[in-house]
């Protein structure tokens, strides 16, 4: 009976020593035999009570000599088998075989028309100014002469931020020339570009971001001809060197006085007179002289400085620039529709 038992773990040991896993498989087979939770050599330590006394130490010698030879070979094969099923994966692999293109991407309309209107104002030393998306109120609305009571302040027309009743996805990029005239003394002369949020309901026309460029020209002496002059020259770098423009008086709570520019395009083609609504002007942007409260507001002197300011909506002129007809397809990130307008800007 006890030489049975000897005999047998003798055996397991011999198999184990003989054993010569060749891949990973056999070796995985191996480990499960010999290692595994229900291996073959844990049953052999129970046997230990059916041994003789005198024999109990030698047999408990041999099954751990089994169970140490097991472990040995498992670990002395699996490093040099791993590495060869390695190289016989990267043999498989065809170095030669031409790469996989990498598809190029092309500008956003927004970012190309944005791209455009501002190298026409950095020509005439206008300077690119940037900061937050999440505004305060007193940057976006209070120093903006926006009162208390604006609807523009309304819940209804700005998102709010949850946590406060103080912060806000800015308006417009207002705040960011607050920022520039609070920091740095006149002369003044920035634009900035970019994202601005409003509680509108999605549509072809309206959505709730859009981008935005907006100008400031603070110094002595600035008055409303300078305005004049400047949007002139802008409308004809955009529209071309026959570009009229027209003033009509407007209101905003942080220029006075105020107006909105149109363009005359004409109503020859019928793109123009869909877009003019047959009258061949088309409204561009918004513009006046800074409200000398507002320039107060921001530490810089009224009496000694005046300035002029303005502001327009990008995807508008996008949409004309391209011939988009949905201001959605902007934002939607679809590559098939993004690819369609390669640029030289
Ligand atoms: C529009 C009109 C406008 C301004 C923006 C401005 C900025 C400062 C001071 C005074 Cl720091 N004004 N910005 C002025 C007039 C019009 O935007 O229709 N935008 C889409």
């Amino acid at each position: 009976m006890s030489a049975e038992t000897f005999d047998k773990v003798k055996q397991i040991k011999a198999d184990i020593e003989a054993a010569q896993p060749d891949s990973l498989e056999a070796l995985e087979q191996f480990r499960i035999k010999y290692l595994g939770s229900k291996n073959v050599i844990k049953p052999l330590f129970g046997e230990i009570r059916n041994i003789a006394n005198e024999q109990k130490k030698e047999y408990g010698q041999l099954v751990n000599s089994a169970k140490e030879a097991a472990e040995a070979k498992y670990e002395s094969l699996k490093a040099g088998l791993e590495a060869a099923a390695e190289q016989a994966a990267v043999q498989d692999i065809d170095l030669t075989a031409p790469g996989e293109p990498l598809e190029l991407g092309a500008r956003h309309p927004v970012t190309i028309t944005l791209n455009r209107i501002i190298r026409i104002f950095e020509r005439i030393g206008f300077v690119v100014a940037d900061d937050r998306e999440i505004e305060d109120d007193w940057h976006n609305f209070t120093a903006m002469n926006t009162p208390e009571d604006h609807p523009a302040r309304d819940m209804q027309d700005t998102f709010y931020l949850r946590e406060s009743t103080e912060l806000l996805l800015r308006t417009h990029t207002s705040p960011v020339q607050a920022r520039v005239m609070t920091r740095q003394k006149p002369p003044i002369r920035v634009i900035a570009p970019g994202r601005v949020y409003r509680n509108e309901t999605i549509s072809a026309r309206s959505h709730c971001q859009f981008h935005q460029v907006e100008g400031l020209y603070v110094d002595e002496g600035v008055s409303f001809a300078d305005l004049k002059q400047t949007l002139l020259y802008f409308a004809r770098e955009m529209f071309g060197p026959d570009a009229k423009i027209r003033l009509r008086p407007s209101y905003f709570p942080f220029t006075e006085p105020s107006a909105e520019m149109d363009v005359y395009l004409g109503a020859e083609t019928e793109k123009d007179y869909r877009l003019t609504k047959g009258t061949g002007w088309l409204e561009i942007l918004g513009c006046g002289m800074v409200d000398p409260a507002v320039l107060e507001n921001c530490g810089i002197d009224s009496e000694k400085y005046t300035g002029f300011a303005f502001g327009m909506g990008i995807e508008r002129q996008a949409l004309r620039l391209f011939d988009i007809g949905d201001i959605r397809l902007f934002f939607e990130n679809d590559v098939r529709f993004l690819k369609q307008f390669a640029s030289a800007l």
